[in-house]
């Protein structure tokens, strides 16, 4: 039995993307020629959804719809169609605050749950050139004015009560994805379950480890309730590698479809436990020790770029524009000692949460469901679990000492110690 789905939906194939296409102006005119001489191909290599590249004689373009179901697992995992619905949504107020960052939005079809977008070429996935070993000069740059703006013009620091309470209600029924999110990341990898799964036998000891650990246990539940109940500011909710495409010259975030409004520390930390994780898997993909020694000082200047340029953008974004409810200037006048206090401590939190939920995100790569390219094409299982088990020590430090780590060049260096130690 086919899933149920609502009336007009239908899964798209090459004949039915070419009518539909055909049929708006603004698409059609962006491609060319007659739509019969357009070629269609289905790309998608994601877990959740179908993604085709329609090209004509003038252009290219994206289409990217939701299935019913997780496309990873099959249809033995219905998903709501609607995070289609949300990708729009969140593509539409990124394109605002980060004009250039995301691609561009051309059409919606609310009864296909299908968003038609700029094609990126030749942008590739980040992770793809990642664990290639290929750097990207102007990606601090980019991808921090990307979190900071993102993230503090739909927070309360910038946003009047009523229009943030609004958003958080347009955002609050994506709960099939952050639900995803909350099994995947805070819940399966610490328990016995079979979405779970890890270098094996390498790695058995460690999963059993991870499951017998009440600290980690804690810390875990304890960022699961944060990420469930801190209404911070629109989140990208799936802000990695995966979700980067990019060039040596421009860096473009893409695929917000776990979109909801969250803790801030998420989508950061997400994407600096990405980076971190990358750092390790060079020692399973050079041909002689220490080949890629230059590529991983670029990695690790590179996270500390993030951290650094987000967390100085985000504080002038706050000094240059009060136009939200939170830290009335009335209370806290501009450039005065209070205000600066109140900053210091929000980014305090801010820093505690990023460094969380960075570990949580080296955890769920390593024994739970969906994992990273950078470690899996590592094909010597020996040598991919040496890195893992760097990464998964990483990971629980974070997570249950986050106050040991008072600087970003403390965690880099916890990192370049770990591969020192075992003599990588
Ligand atoms: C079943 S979806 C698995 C993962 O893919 C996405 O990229 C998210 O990270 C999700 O957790
Ligand atoms: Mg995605």
């Amino acid at each position: 039995m086919p899933l149920p789905t609502p009336e007009g939906y239908r899964v798209m194939d090459e004949a039915g993307l070419r009518d539909l296409l055909a049929g708006v102006p603004e698409v059609a005119g962006q491609l060319g020629g007659d739509s019969a001489g357009w070629t269609i191909r289905e790309v998608g290599d994601g877990n959740l959804n179908l993604v085709f590249i329609i090209e004509g004689p003038d252009g290219g373009i994206c289409v990217k719809q939701a299935l019913p179901y997780v496309r990873l697992v099959g249809e033995g995992w219905p998903l709501d169609l609607n995070r289609a619905f949300f990708e729009y949504r969140a593509s539409v107020i990124q394109a605002e605050h980060c004009q250039g960052l995301v691609p561009q939005i051309l059409h919606y079809d609310p009864k296909l749950f299908l968003i038609v977008m700029e094609l990126l070429s030749p942008h590739i996935i980040m992770r793809r050139g990642m664990t290639e070993a290929v750097d990207y000069p102007n990606f601090v740059a980019q991808i921090t004015d990307y979190l900071a703006r993102s993230h503090y013009f739909t927070s309360d620091l910038a946003l009047p009560a009523a229009k943030k309470k609004a958003m958080i209600a347009e955002f609050c029924p994506n709960t099939d994805l952050c639900k995803i999110t909350e099994d995947l990341i805070f819940t399966h990898p610490y328990m016995v379950h079979d979405l779970n799964r890890w270098t094996s036998p390498q790695l058995d000891r460690w999963a059993e480890a991870w499951r017998n650990d009440d600290q980690l246990k804690l810390a875990i539940s304890q960022l699961k309730q944060d990420f469930l109940s801190r209404a911070e500011a629109l989140l990208h909710g799936d802000m990695h590698t995966g979700s980067i495409m990019v060039t040596r010259a421009e860096t473009r975030v893409i695929d917000p479809e776990f979109a909801f409004v969250g803790p801030i520390g998420f989508d950061v930390g997400k994407l600096i436990g990405n980076l971190l994780l990358n750092y390790f898997c060079h020692d399973g993909h050079e041909n002689r020790p220490g080949e890629r020694d230059g590529y991983r000082a670029w990695v690790i200047e590179t996270i500390q770029g993030v951290w650094h340029g987000f967390a100085t953008k985000f504080v002038e974004l706050w000094d240059g524009h009060r136009t939200g409810d939170a830290y009335p200037s009335d209370l806290l006048p501009d450039g005065s000692p209070a205000l600066r206090q109140a900053q210091a401590a929000y980014m305090a939190r801010l820093w505690n949460d990023t460094l969380r939920f960075a570990g949580a995100s080296l955890t769920r790569r390593t024994l739970g469901l969906a994992h990273n390219a950078d470690l899996e094409r590592i094909e010597d299982p020996d040598r991919r679990a040496a890195c893992e088990k760097r990464v998964l020590e990483l990971s629980r430090d974070l997570l249950v000492n986050p106050g040991s780590y008072a600087t970003i060049e403390q965690v880099t260096a916890r990192a370049e110690a770990l591969r020192a130690r075992d003599g990588a």
